[in-house]
Parts: C-alpha cells; structure tokens; sequence
C-alpha cells in the first residue's frame, strides 16, 4: 500500500482510522507509549488501552481514562485521541504534562464500545449499546453503562433487552465491560482516578447514581470536579454543572463510575461534553477542537489534583 495520511483530530474517525492511528502514535512514541491488549469485544476487536508515561523504575500511581462507552457519542472517542495527541506533543515543553507523566501513567482507551461505534457508522448513527446477541431474543446489545456490578439494575436502567438502556442479562454480562473491569481490578492498588468520557449535557459527574446517599469523599469530590469545571470554561465560556449523577441527571444504576468508586478509585468522574441539545450527539466536526480543548484544562485540572493527593 500507499504511505498512511496525517490523521486527523478534527474529524470524527472510523474504527479503522483509530486503530491505524493507536499502531502509528505508540510505534512512533515508544520511550512514552506502550500498547495492552485487554481483551476483545463481542464481535472480536481488540480493546487497546495506551498507557501513557516515562518509564520508572519504581511502581507508579495511575489514571484510567476511557472514551466511547456509548457508541453515538462521537465526540467521546475524538477527545481521548485529540488527549493522546496533546500529552505526547507537550511532553517535555508543558511543565504540568512533563511531571504528569513522568510520575504517573495515564492509561488511555480510545475506543470502549468498539462494536457498537463501528455500527454507528455503517448502519445507525444513534446506536448506544454493544452490539451482543443471545439466543431467545432478536434484540441486540446491552447499554454498557447500565451493566456494571454497582447497584446493577435497581435503577434507571430496563430488564428488557430491546431497551436503550438494557442492564444486560447479568452485571459485566458485556464482554467489554468485563474486560475493562478486569484490567481496573488486576491494577486496582495503582489506579487513582477514573475518567469516563460521554456527551452530551455539559455536566461533570461524580458518584452516586445508583443512588440518592452521597459519597462518602462528597465535598472534596465536589470541590475538585467545580475547580476543573471553572478551568474548562476559562477557554471559551462553556458552562457546566457538577455534582452527584442521580441528582444531577437521573438515577441510574450500573454505572461505571460507581462501580469504579466502590471499588476504591475516589476520584471518579463521569463527563458529559458539548453541547446542551442544540446538535446534542451530532455535535459538528467543527466542534472538536473547540471541545477537546476546553476538555483538556478539566482533565489537567483533576490529574494536577490527583497527582498532589
Ligand atoms: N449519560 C450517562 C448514561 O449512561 C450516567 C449518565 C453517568 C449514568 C454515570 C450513570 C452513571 O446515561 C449518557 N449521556 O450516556
Ligand atoms: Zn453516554
């Protein structure tokens, strides 16, 4: 074949851009990235997690960040590429990145619901589940979001499986939601924060959805997602809300944030990115960079917390 073309930040990538562009920014960033194979999806992609930072030769803390849990949520999948981009290019000349990564790994999944993208953009633009199917029934997938062992279906989700926001057959019934609970168990005395990417709503949510009790790390959750929500807006005025998820936005059980907070990783935090309904999930490409931007102070934000804490 031909030589591979730039790619690009600014579009919304197929699967098969982002997997070229994983295989291209870790082989041409081998002293920052190395890849891990976590495991396949339901229809046998490989779920690739970049772990991003300087080698050590001591154990060192970590952040798990994910994108693309639900499949039409496209500007999920852009902000952890345009993020990749942004920590390897300003390693070494951005004071904060240098540090970051020279005394954490941020481990990075571009891609959750793999599947469930793919589909989006060859059969049905506003397809949320995986893609999984079990004999009985003709409906197809689970809301990955709903299918975590935190409180699983209690709440704001629906046992049956032709819902958008069915819980699955049973918690981590989702092939990538176990994969990706696995990999957070095995390396769950490292991981000190967790970031779960979605849109849209402009909201930063932390624990609990699944139900109406706060946390018990409430305010200073509160106080950490309300800093990083004031760095986001600095850039272009873009407001957001925090606080709790089930009062923020609605109940919902099964949750990854949750469940990742329950487990032991306090700094949990759920983002809902641009816009607030105007385009919703058919945000404008011309929005990415924008968006991704304003993201990145959030991001830093928490990660300058987590890194001091
Ligand atoms: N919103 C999330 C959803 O899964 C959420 C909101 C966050 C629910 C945390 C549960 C836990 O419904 C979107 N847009 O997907
Ligand atoms: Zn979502």
């Amino acid at each position: 074949g031909g030589s591979p073309r730039a790619h690009s930040y600014t579009k919304y990538n197929t699967w098969s851009d982002v997997q070229n562009w994983i295989n291209s920014i870790s082989s041409a960033n081998p002293s920052l990235v190395s890849k891990l194979v976590i495991g396949n999806t339901f229809e046998a992609r490989p779920m690739t997690v970049l772990k991003l930072g300087k080698a050590s030769s001591s154990t060192k803390p970590a952040i798990f960040m994910d994108c693309g849990i639900h499949a039409r949520e496209w500007i999920s999948p852009a902000f952890c590429q345009w993020f990749v981009k942004e920590a390897l290019s300003t390693y070494g000349s951005d004071s904060q990145m240098t540090s970051l990564l020279d005394e954490m790994d941020v481990f990075v999944l571009p891609v959750f619901n793999i599947d469930g993208y793919v589909y989006t953009h060859t059969n049905n633009r506003m397809w949320r589940k995986t893609r999984s199917k079990k004999s009985g029934s003709s409906c197809i997938g689970a809301d990955p979001n709903r299918n975590f062992d935190a409180g699983w279906c209690t709440l704001g989700a629906s046992s049956n499986p032709c819902s958008d926001t069915f819980c699955g057959y049973n918690p981590e019934s989702e092939i990538e939601v176990k994969n990706v609970a696995d990999f957070i168990r095995r390396n769950k005395s490292i991981i000190k924060a967790y970031l779960t990417i979605h849109s849209y709503s402009q909201l930063l949510l932390f624990p609990y959805s699944y139900k109406y009790g706060l946390a018990a790390d409430h305010t200073e959750l509160m106080t950490v997602a309300q800093g990083a929500a004031s760095a986001l807006q600095s850039l272009y005025g873009t407001r957001y809300t925090s606080g709790p998820g089930a009062t923020t936005i609605y109940p919902a059980a099964g949750g990854s944030d949750d469940w990742a907070y329950d487990l032991g990783v306090k700094y949990s935090y759920t983002f809902e990115l641009r816009d607030t309904g105007r385009y919703g999930f058919l945000l404008p490409e011309s929005q990415i960079k924008p968006t991704c931007e304003e993201t990145m102070l959030a991001v830093k934000h928490i990660a300058a917390y987590v890194q001091k804490n």
